[in-house]
């Protein structure tokens, strides 16, 4: 091991003692050898020097899943700089605000974006990489690598964005410690070891794909075989290859209608594991019914990395729970009156070395958020059984999760609030057989105004990202509100229940 807390060295420590073996395998072939890590990001972190990204700045990227960005990724670590992935479909609008507030040194998107991203930008260098790892960004690679930059367990890595109940993205700050403390945990915890073969499927913008999922790997020397998009019936031919899987609900339902499944088919496959929504019961059970494979299911948040798992080994995966505290995470459990309460149902708190480092430039926010003993508010209603299981059964916060990932309402209602001949609006989430949630805008017009769901819809394209975007646009004729004039969400979300079928 190595003393030097940048995740990165610690990724390099693990390489070394992979020898010749494959990291990224895509289509059989191999993208990224563990030999060649040391090298391929040293060179890449040099051009990012060169680009004039020095150590504690932000690079931000919004690229298409590809080796390259993973490379791009641990080069960014390598050389001490702030990673901020941004989601590939956020949009021209989305983008201006994250460029504002990260103040990047380094821009990367994708070919087809430039000339949108560079009329964003006031400061800062903007390079490309394309989907087919093409693109300026690897122009004019030094020969010399850059040494891997010393860094502290208290210095950031990332920031990561995350939709606030304000309507507003706050930037979490995620530090070198936070990322290995949970990846170091997930390793023990998970039985992690060099001749796995992890199936990675999830993006590589957002904490599931990029840490939980790649740092595992990395950490255990073991192979990736690279999926850019999902589809069911690849994913299910290197069962025969593979031995872990890392999904959202989404991933494990269609896997599940998909043609094809059988214990023997997964007879390979070690582990199947299931986070970032809720898995309903009865999807955990038609998946172990149609492989004799019981899911794994596990909670976190964007702030924290992982808080709790089932076990993987000596216990009882229970479907509809989240498992037990990871080893050095601590819960506890707030109930409405203000006071700790043993079993809850409350708000979940959670204390631990994974507890980000606050939101970027937003003390005021953070100090809301995370309480002066150190336990941040997950916002998560959580119940806890006497040996420490923790069910989640509701949310404090006013959100929405869509195929994993997550819409804030009140950023959605004040982009439909601002179109002409709208009053108010209530956007809600509804149950959605795919997508888990589906989310459904109801809208009041103005008197003598004419509001249309096409003309929503179409309105909203260029503002939103598409899966923040309404799948369903009601014109009403008033909200219903209770005594107090606070609109009743739960009233609607009965109403419109069935939406989806
Ligand atoms: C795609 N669409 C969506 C979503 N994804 N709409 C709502 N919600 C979504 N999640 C849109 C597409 O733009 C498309 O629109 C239409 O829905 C159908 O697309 P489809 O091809 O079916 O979707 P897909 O490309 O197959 O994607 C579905 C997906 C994907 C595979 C479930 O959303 C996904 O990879 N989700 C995982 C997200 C994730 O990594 N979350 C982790 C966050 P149109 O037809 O109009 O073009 S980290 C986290 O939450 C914490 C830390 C944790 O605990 O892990
Ligand atoms: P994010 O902000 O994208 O990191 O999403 C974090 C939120 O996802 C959590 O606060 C939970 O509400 C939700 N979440 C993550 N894992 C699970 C799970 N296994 N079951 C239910 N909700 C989950």
């Amino acid at each position: 091991m190595t003393d030097n807390a940048n995740i990165f060295a610690h990724f390099l420590a693990a390489a070394a003692l992979a020898g010749d073996k494959p990291f990224i395998v895509e289509d059989g072939r191999t993208a990224i050898a563990f030999a060649d890590l040391d090298d391929r990001t040293g060179r890449l972190a040099a051009r990012l020097r060169a680009l004039g990204a020095k150590v504690g700045d932000r690079i931000v990227v919004q690229v298409e899943k590809s080796p390259e960005n993973v490379l791009l990724y641990l080069a960014a670590e390598r050389a001490g700089l702030v990673y901020v992935p941004l989601n590939t479909a956020y949009t021209s609008a989305e983008l201006a605000y994250f460029l504002g507030d990260a103040e990047p040194a380094v821009v990367v998107c994708r070919p087809s974006d430039e000339a949108a991203v560079r009329g964003l930008m006031t400061a800062g260098r903007l390079v490309t990489l394309g989907v087919d790892g093409s693109g300026s960004l690897l122009d004019d690679i030094p020969a010399e690598p850059l040494p891997v930059v010393e860094r502290a367990a208290t210095d950031l890595a990332a920031i990561l964005y995350t939709s606030g109940t304000t309507g507003r993205s706050k930037g979490a700050m995620l530090t070198h410690g936070n990322l290995l403390s949970n990846a170091l945990t997930l390793k023990d915890l998970w039985g992690w070891r060099p001749d796995d073969v992890l199936i990675h499927i999830l993006p590589i913008y957002h904490v599931h794909g990029l840490f939980v999922a790649l740092h595992g790997a990395l950490l255990a020397g073991a192979t990736v075989l690279f999926h850019r998009g999902f589809d069911p019936a690849a994913v299910i031919a290197d069962f025969a290859r593979g031995s872990v899987l890392m999904g959202v609900p989404t991933h494990y339902t269609r896997l599940t209608a998909a043609p094809g499944l059988s214990p023997a088919v997964c007879a390979n496959m070690r582990l199947f594991l299931s986070g970032s929504a809720p898995l309903l019961a009865e999807a955990h059970r038609c998946f172990e019914e149609k492989t004799g494979q019981r899911i794994l299911e596990r909670y976190g948040m964007t702030e924290t990395g992982m808080i709790t798992s089932n076990p993987y080994a000596g216990g009882v995966r229970v479907a509809g729970t989240v498992g037990y505290p990871l080893p050095g995470v601590e819960v506890r459990i707030r109930g409405d009156d203000g006071e700790l309460v043993s079993e809850g149902p409350g708000v979940l708190e959670v204390r631990g070395a994974n507890v980000f480092a606050g939101y970027w430039r937003m003390p005021e926010k953070t100090a809301q958020e995370i309480r002066e003993d150190g336990y941040f508010i997950t916002g998560d209603i959580a119940t806890q059984e006497p040996d420490g299981r923790v069910t989640l059964v509701g949310r404090a916060k006013d959100l929405i999760i869509s195929g994993g990932l997550n819409v804030y309402p009140k950023e959605i209602e004040e982009a439909i609030d601002a179109l002409p001949g709208v009053d108010e609006s209530a956007v809600i989430g509804v149950p959605h057989s795919d997508m888990g949630e589906g989310v459904v805008a109801v809208i009041v017009p103005q008197k003598g105004a004419t509001v249309t769901e096409d003309g929503v819809r179409a309105a909203l394209e260029s503002r939103l990202a598409r899966f923040k975007q309404p799948r369903r646009v009601i014109v009403a004729d008033a909200l219903p509100r209770n005594a107090m004039g606070k609109v009743q969400k739960a009233v609607l979300r009965a109403e419109y229940a069935g939406l989806f079928g």
